[in-house]
């Protein structure tokens, strides 16, 4: 199975951390989306990462639905609980996190534009969800040691990956006056635990 991926995407991170997680081997090939010969539309028509091309030459995406194949290919520990209530919470976890990644992107891109082509106002219009986002997801966690059913599971590795996003692209950017870790002490506790996982070093993002 071959996983398309560029380096710094957080929803292919969380990907690649599943696949570790439940030892489940992967041919990794990294990607430049803007390269005229990026083979990433041959595979997904909405043209992004990550995409999990199968031995059949069927391909999957978008993030969510890779990780719940993994997660049913090796017995191993299921990072995705069977039952329904303790799913359901999960994937809440992953969809508010990757919420947060989807703004925090959008902040990205129009920063990347020329300047007179930025619009300050959908800046500060992703910010704010930037910061809801990160305000609800401090709030679950408070002091509990994981985030659903005191396990590590997906939703772990979505908050993980997310704040891993945060860190790479806000680390010196002061959110209503704090840095994050600052401002959301008990996302920066879980980080600081989660980043000691081989997963999460071995997946790092580049600055
Ligand atoms: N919901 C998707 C989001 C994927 C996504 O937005 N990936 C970005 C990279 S971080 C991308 O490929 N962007 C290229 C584009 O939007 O054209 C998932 O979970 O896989």
């Amino acid at each position: 199975m071959q996983l398309l991926y560029t380096v710094n995407s957080p929803y292919a991170r969380k990907v690649r951390i599943v696949a570790i997680e439940k030892h489940v081997d992967l041919t990794l090939t990294s990607v430049v989306l803007s390269a005229a010969d990026c083979p990433v539309s041959l595979y997904n028509p909405l043209g992004k990462v990550p995409v999990l091309v199968l031995d059949d030459g069927e391909a999957l995406y978008d993030s969510r639905v890779i990780v719940e194949y993994l997660d049913h290919r090796t017995p191993v520990a299921h990072l995705i609980p069977q039952d329904p209530l303790a799913k359901i919470k999960v994937r809440r976890w992953e969809a508010l996190a990757d919420g947060v990644c989807d703004a925090a992107v959008a902040v990205m891109q129009e920063q990347r534009k020329a300047e007179p082509l930025q619009s300050g106002a959908w800046i500060q219009k992703q910010m704010e969800k930037v910061i809801a986002g990160l305000t609800a997801l401090d709030n679950d966690l408070l002091k509990k040691k994981w985030c659903v059913n005191e396990t590590f599971s997906l939703a772990d590795i979505a908050l993980g990956t997310t704040l891993g996003y945060i860190d790479l692209r806000f680390k010196s950017t002061q959110l209503e006056g704090k840095y994050w870790q600052e401002k959301f002490p008990s996302l920066a506790k879980h980080y600081g635990v989660l980043i000691k996982r081989p997963s999460f070093k071995q997946t790092m993002p580049q600055p």
